[in-house]
């Protein structure tokens, strides 16, 4: 993808575990779920599937997410899976992210920090 404002994009299946719900709150629903997800003009949405995707039909009603300060990073204190990167956003939920392989997580990280980089909160 291409950097600065232009916008990066990605969009892909992952596996994805909320750690966190809020600074200091653990999440109540903790378990590992396959979500289609999206980033698109600063934000990462979740579906079922592509399907879901192109329809706009939301995972379970979530609204999609603001990468605008957050945190995106591998998962080396995350053992039980590989290929795990980890997103903390600005208000305090965390997300871990378990890619295929070592080589779309690091794609993913690397889409998502640009987004981060590139968003309107970054300066
Ligand atoms: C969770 C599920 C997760 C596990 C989590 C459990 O239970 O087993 O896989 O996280 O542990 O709470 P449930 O499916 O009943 O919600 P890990 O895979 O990371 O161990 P946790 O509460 O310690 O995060």
């Amino acid at each position: 993808g291409s950097s600065g404002s232009s916008g990066e994009q990605m969009e892909g299946m992952l596996c994805r575990k909320q750690e966190m719900e809020a600074f200091g709150k653990k999440a109540a629903n903790r378990s590992w779920q396959n979500v289609y997800c999206v980033l698109r003009r600063g934000s990462l949405g979740f579906y079922k599937d592509a399907k879901a995707a192109s329809a706009g039909v939301p995972y379970h009603g979530e609204v999609p997410v603001s990468l605008a300060r957050a945190q995106g990073s591998v998962a080396f204190d995350y053992r039980k899976r590989k290929h795990v990167f980890k997103l903390g956003l600005q208000d305090g939920k965390e997300y871990l992210f378990q890619a295929k392989d070592e080589a779309e997580m690091s794609s993913w990280l690397r889409v998502v920090n640009a987004a981060i980089a590139s968003g309107p909160s970054s300066g």
